[in-house]
Order: C-alpha cells, then structure tokens, then sequence
C-alpha cells in the first residue's frame, strides 16, 4: 500500500494539474508484473463492464479530493454516469464537454469477492489495471493503495489486508484518472491558459500536444483481480540462445513470501511432452533439436511456443503452500550486423506497418472483437511485423504477436519530446522509470526483437545526446538480449541521438509535407536519405515511417493529393527504392498508418488522421491491395526453396485461423 489518505491529499493540494507526479507511483511498481494467469494456485476475476462515473468539472479540478469522493459510494456525492470499461470516456457519450474533457474522472466499481478469498489468510488478493490513462490513484474500500503515472502499461496492489478484515465480502474499487499532460509526462504536453478576457473565458485553458493522435483517456485495459498464495513467484525472466541444433533457455525466477522454499521448472513442447527440466531460481535448459520461433512467413512453421511450468513448494508460518505459473517461451536470436537484422542468424527483412490502438467510440479502450480484426488482416496483408507507435500497447496484443508470428518493435510513450524543458533531468527520470516498466512486462515476449524510446523527438538539440545515451544504455542495462532504437526525422548530420541506436529508424514523407503534389522527387530524395545515413553511421536502416493522406474514395487519375491514386503512387515510388537499398543496407519498410485514427481537430486533419492503408473501421484502400501484393511478394523470396509453403504464400487466402 502507498501512503495515506491524509498525504496523498496534502499532496494534491499543491496542484490542479497531473498530480503530485513525484515518482510517488513507483511505489506501485515494486516486483514483478507478470501476466495474470490463472493456474491450480490462481484465479482471475474481471471487473470488466459498467463502472460508475464522474468527471470532476469543477473550475479547479479538485473537488473529487476537497470533497473525498472514494470516502463513500461515488452516487452519495452527485450525479454519476455509467460507463464502459475498458474504454476511452471521450467518444460514448453525447456531451461535448465530456470529449475533450482536461482533469481529473472517477470512476468506481463495487466487487462482490468469493469467500475464500475474503476468509483464507493463506490467499492473497491482488488489484490490477492494465492501462489507466494517464495518472491514476486507487482507493479500496476509501484507503488509497495505489498510484501510477503512464497511460499504457500495467500496475497494481496487493488489498489482501483490506478485503481479510471482516466478514464483509464485497470491496469498492475507486480509481482517480487525470488525462493532463506536462512538460515531464510521456507523452508530453503543455496547458496553455488563455488569460485575453475579450476573447476567452477566465479561467479557459487547452491542452496543448507535439504528437498526431487524440489523447483519449480513461480505464484503457481490463482492470482485474486475481490471487496467489502468500508465498509466490513474483517474476520470471528467461532468455533464450541457440548452440548448432540445441536450444537454450535460460531462466531467473524471484519469488516473495517465503524463505523456505523450492522451485521446479519444467519445458514443455506444444504436445505436452516435458523437453527439459530444472529446479533452483536461476538455471539453463537445454533443448535438443529445438523448434525455434520463427516470424510469420520466414519459416513454413513459424511462432512455435513452447510453455515453461515453474512450480513453487514453500514453508510458511501458516503451513505448506504451492504456487503454479506457466510462461509461453519461445526460442530465437536476434542480432544487428552493420547492414542486416538477424533473427535466428537469418536476415530477416520488416516488412510491416505502425498501428495505433484506435477505433470508433471505444476510442483506445481494448476490444478482442478488434484486435482479432486487425491480426486477420496483418496476415491477409502478409505483414510480418508492426511498431507499437507510439506507446506500449496492450498484453493482450504482445501474446498475440508471440502466437502468430508477427514481430515488435515495442516502442514506449515517448512521443513529442519537442520541448528542451522535456530534455531535463525530470523528464530524463520518468523516461527511465517508463523504460523500466516496459522491459519488466515485456521481456519475455519472442516476438519484440527491438526497443524503440521514442518517435521523432528534437534530436538535434544539444540536451538529446545525452539524453539518448542515459536512455538507451539503461535499456541495455535492463536488457542486453535486444537492439535498442528510437525513430528519428532529424537530418543525418544534425542527430546527436542516433550515434547510440543498433538500428537507424527514420520516418520521411517526400511528396507529402515537403514538395507536395511532386511525386517525381522521390526517387532521388529517398536515396539520398538512405546514402548519408548510411555513409555516415554504417548501420542497418529501417524505413519507418512513410505515407500520404488518403480519403477513402476519392479517386484522381493522374493522382492528386488524397485520392487513394496518390497514396498509392508515393508507396510504388518509396518501394523502387527500397527495393534496390534492401539489397544493400536497408532491413525494413513500416506502412504509415495500418488504418485510419483519430487526431486533436486542426485544418491538416479531417476527422483524424486518414493515412491508414485501411479506413479506421478496418475497409481496404486500394494502397492495402498494392502492399499485400509487395509483401506477399518479399515474403515468397525469403522462403527458402523447397521448404514448401511458396505455395501457401502464394495462395489467395494464405491463412490458417
Ligand atoms: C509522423 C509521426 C506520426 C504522424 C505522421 C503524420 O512523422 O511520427 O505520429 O501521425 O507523421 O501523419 O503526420
């Protein structure tokens, strides 16, 4: 538990905006964050569906906490409304004000609780939410337990205590969500107070963001709670290597709750067979001829998981205890060489797109109607890997990609660090903090081959050196199995960041924001930019970003700017040049954007940003009929000949669901 009622208020007292955002939240974020998954010494249960809700119009923002509004019921203190979670507030309801609301919302959910878990001490019981977006402080029962800054990944508490005194068996959950975003936040962002009383209202503020997406807010991801017994694994680290034919996977388990205890690991095969064996916290197993984890379309057999069953036997005060977890492991390498990305000591070529987690009204709250959608069409597309652009995206989303094969570049919020303010030590602490988080939960997913820090900061400002170095060594540091990069649009002799990456990723939009409407200067900017890149640093370069604004419809031959004719000029042109640099230096090709999203309102943008080879509700362009081809295409030349599924790329319907 983190603080009391009392200091966390005299905290808030200090501020209307993003809270304390004092590093108090990493307190929340002690030990593990494995997955909650149920097993014979776990069980989930989702608080998924209709919370109670309110947004705190007040003109300070503050009445929630003046008034303490998680003391009793949220409808004893005023008008609630109900809704979705998980999902983004903005787009459900009718109100305008709702929308693009600023501040603090409440929402709050009473649980009723098995009894088993109210009455045996020997359980504990765990709160967990996935994404609240962005600053979060959560009270069970009225007592704070937790508080978290960071809109896209996981935290927790342990409420054993709170839900174990009593004959009570029911708990109110009650999560405070403030959407601000500051010059120190990932993203971040700036009020912008507009005090001309002859054309403003006192007190009128907006928020201000560098970055290209709708700041949707709220309970993004599933809030749930779930056990394990006192004594537990509280984490799992694996790595994996390959020695000629043999596997290896190398584990570090950390458990709490017991001195007195053993652990046994087992790896089993997708059959169920046992393959190896181990016991200790720390060890290597050996896996004789080994089934690697393959991306989609590199192997006749990719994806293939194999799951490690880690099982605790522990000595407690109050009697023996076993704890059960079981971790999808998949084996494979990947390595950077000066002109190439290795997956399994095979080049391996991305080529893919940049998503957004994004879609009507629920905004960025996550759906698996959805996520299946857009995994079937990745795989229609013959796309065999994404960037999360720019924030980490769901779980649920990762196992996915471990599952089909489609590989990751996991990039973190740090999106729109324009500011020199956001280059200061401040910023640089959280940014490592966030970093950390992102490891800690995703480390043991085979398919994120490479960390991404950030999406287009000001890298050509005398702070960004140092900050790139501070941000990309930690990673390193907290993970020297992956390459780590961030996504530049700086020019090649200006980045002070870049000299730190494996991997040179840089976004351009020839023919769009610069010589718009020429598409016949392509071709020559392209290659210039991939020759002093590349001459200057001598490393692998991924096409990052690429793509022009497109309205589902509108035609125009010869093509003009946002018919679907342009759209898909710029990408044949983009892709004569990379199919000459992919012979050379180039690694990948990332669409900008797999579908259409939702932006702030400005003139550039009609109803979002509309670069998205699909339209937002998930319908082809005819651009995503031009790159299926192309990848299905890149997909067929890297299979190897003979290795029989040429045809089943090759197909129409190339998928086994
Ligand atoms: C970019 C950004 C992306 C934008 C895109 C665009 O360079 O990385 O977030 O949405 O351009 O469409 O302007």
């Amino acid at each position: 538990m983190v603080g009391t009622p009392a200091r966390c208020c005299a905290a808030l007292g200090a501020l209307l905006w993003g809270c304390a955002l004092l590093g108090r939240g990493a307190l929340a974020l002690q030990g593990g964050t494995l997955y909650p998954r149920e097993s014979p010494s776990r069980e989930r249960k989702e608080l998924d569906g209709l919370w109670s809700f309110r947004a705190d119009l007040s003109a300070s923002r503050r009445r929630g906490f003046e008034e303490q509004w998680y003391r009793r019921p949220l409808r004893e203190s005023g008008p609630t409304l109900d809704m979705p979670v998980p999902s983004s507030f903005n787009d459900v309801g009718q109100d305008g004000q709702l929308r693009n609301f600023v501040g603090w919302v409440w929402y709050e959910r009473e649980v009723i609780l098995p009894e088993r878990w109210t009455q045996d001490l020997r359980t504990r019981v765990v709160l967990r939410v996935g994404s609240a977006h962005y600053y979060a402080i959560m009270w069970v029962n009225g007592v704070h337990v937790a508080e978290h800054e960071g809109g896209h990944l996981p935290f927790e508490a342990d409420i054993s205590k709170l839900v174990q005194t009593g004959p009570l068996s029911s708990c109110r959950v009650t999560i405070a969500v403030n959407n601000t975003l500051t010059p120190h936040t990932l993203p971040p962002g700036t009020i912008l107070y507009k005090t001309d009383t002859s054309k403003y209202p006192k007190g009128y503020f907006v928020q201000d963001i560098n970055f290209d997406f709708f700041n949707y807010a709220g309970l993004h991801r599933p809030v749930l709670l779930y056990t394990t017994p006192t004594a537990y694994i509280d984490d799992i680290t694996v790595t994996t290597d390959v020695d000629q034919d043999t596997g290896l996977v190398n584990y570090q388990i950390v458990t709490q709750g017991s001195k007195h205890f053993e652990l046994e690991v087992r790896l089993l095969d997708a059959e169920g067979n046992v393959v190896a064996q181990g016991t200790g916290g720390r060890g290597q197993l050996q896996v004789p001829n080994a089934r690697l984890w393959w991306p989609y379309l590199m192997h006749k057999d990719p994806a293939y998981l194999y799951s490690l069953e880690v099982r605790m036997t522990a000595q407690t005060v109050m009697g023996p205890m076993a704890d059960f977890y079981t971790l999808p492991v998949g084996i494979r390498t990947v390595a950077v060489t000066e002109t190439q990305f290795l997956i399994n000591g095979k080049p391996f070529y991305f080529h893919g797109v940049n998503k957004h987690e994004d879609s009507d009204i629920r905004g960025k709250g996550f759906d698996w109607a959805l996520l299946m959608k857009d995994f079937n069409l990745l795989r229609w597309l013959g796309a065999n890997s994404f960037r999360t652009s720019h924030y980490p995206y769901a779980e649920e989303v990762m196992q996915l990609c471990d599952r089909y094969g489609i590989v990751v570049i996991d990039e973190c919020p740090g999106v729109g660090i324009v500011l020199a303010e956001s280059f200061g030590n401040q910023s640089l602490q959280h940014h490592l903090q966030v970093m950390e988080e992102l490891v800690r939960r995703d480390k043991n997913h085979p398919a994120v081959v490479m960390w991404s820090v950030a999406n287009e900061p000001s890298s050509a400002l005398q702070p960004a050196g140092y900050y790139f170095k501070t941000v990309i060594s930690h990673t390193k540091a907290l993970d020297p199995t992956r390459p780590v990069t961030f996504v530049t649009n700086s020019n090649y002799a200006a980045d002070l960041g870049v000299p730190y990456v494996d991997v040179i990723c840089v976004n351009s939009y020839y023919s769009w924001y610069h010589d718009y409407g020429h598409l016949e200067v392509i071709e020559l900017q392209l290659q210039t930019q991939f020759e002093s890149w590349h001459r200057a640093y001598r490393k692998p370069i991924i096409q990052s970003e690429y793509g022009a604004e497109t309205i589902a419809g509108l035609h125009e031959d010869p093509p003009l700017m946002f018919s679907e004719e342009y759209q898909k000029s710029l990408l044949a042109r983009y892709h004569a040049v990379l199919d000459e640099k992919r012979k050379e230096y180039v690694v990948g090709e990332l669409i900008w954007n797999f579908a259409d999203f939702m932006t702030n309102q400005t003139p550039q943008r009609v109803l979002g940003n509309k670069k998205g080879i699909f339209t937002r509700q998930r319908q082809p362009k005819s651009a995503a009929f031009l790159l299926r081809d192309r990848y299905w295409r890149l997909a067929n030349e890297t299979l190897e000949p003979g290795a029989g599924p040429r045809s089943l790329c090759l197909q129409s319907s190339p998928l086994r669901v």
